[in-house]
């Protein structure tokens, strides 16, 4: 029996590989990994991949067999995108043709030093750090913005043009457009951030750049209710964490009132 099993985390940046199955609909068992309750350090986690790191691909030759692992999202996209070329072209998100291919394979590997490197430290030391049991840190968090911004302005310059939405000005979406928006739909996370208001929101850094915001859109609605489905935990959990900032500040000014009153 051959069967295929993908370990993944929902609550974290590596939904492309979730997006990328569900649209193409690829026999791909998917498990949640909950990072926040460290699985992915546990023992049955980390005997499938010993980095302790989601995504992880798992081909099992049969229950429990293990006989191929696989770590690394552009990776893993490539591999299934190989592995299942018919599925894949029907969806056009790789191509058959090397030199198309290799336009994906370079934006694939930009992205990984440029805005994952740079987004994925903004969201983890204005927000997630303080969730998985770290230190959030305003001067870390600036420190990754500026060089988010320099990465931002290269993709709404270079990557992305105005004769289709698409990264190499692609007509159809490429496992190159799934990948490199997470990082950048995932900086949501900010209006959670106790520092919210020193730092430039989603929404602000869409609004200065009009062809990435145009592309996320795009990248959204080619499955806009698997798209909700897929990152709507990421938008309760910072929706909860930006309600409560606005509560404690509603406290403290009580707080504040009542104790001037006292004087
Ligand atoms: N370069 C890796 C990054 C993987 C990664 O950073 N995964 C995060 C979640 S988005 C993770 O597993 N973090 C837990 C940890 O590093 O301990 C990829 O593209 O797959």
């Amino acid at each position: 029996m051959h069967c295929t099993r993908i370990s993944l985390s929902l609550r974290h940046s590596r939904n492309a590989t979730v997006y990328m199955y569900r649209i193409v609909n690829l026999p791909v068992k998917i498990e949640l990994v909950k990072l926040h309750k460290r699985e992915h350090k546990s023992e049955p986690f980390l005997r499938v991949n010993k980095f302790g790191q989601v995504p992880a691909l798992c081909v099992e030759r049969q229950k429990g067999q293990v006989k191929f692992v696989l770590s690394e999202s552009s990776a893993i996209l490539k591999y299934l995108s190989e592995k299942y070329p018919s599925i894949v072209s029907e969806s056009k998100m790789y191509s058959d043709d090397l030199r198309e291919k290799a336009k994906i394979w370079s934006a694939l590997d930009w992205y990984q030093t440029t805005i994952r490197s740079s987004a994925a430290g903004v969201s983890w030391h204005a927000f997630v750090a303080g969730n998985m049991g770290g230190k959030v840190s305003l001067e870390l968090a600036k420190h990754y913005e500026e060089r988010l911004k320099m990465s931002l302005d290269v993709l709404e310059t270079l990557r992305l043009g105005d004769t289709f939405p698409f990264l190499n000005e692609r007509e159809h979406p490429s496992i190159a457009d799934l990948l490199v928006i997470e990082d950048i739909v995932n900086l949501v996370v900010l209006k959670g951030s106790p520092f919210r208001e020193e730092l430039s929101s989603l929404d602000q850094l869409l609004a200065e750049r009009p062809r990435v915001r145009k592309w996320r859109d795009a990248v959204m609605r080619i499955n806009k209710p698997l798209w909700d489905e897929i990152h709507g935990v990421l938008e309760m959990v910072a929706e909860n964490a930006s309600k409560k900032i606005d509560s404690e500040s509603r406290r403290r000014r009580f707080d504040d009132v009542a104790s001037m009153s006292r004087l």
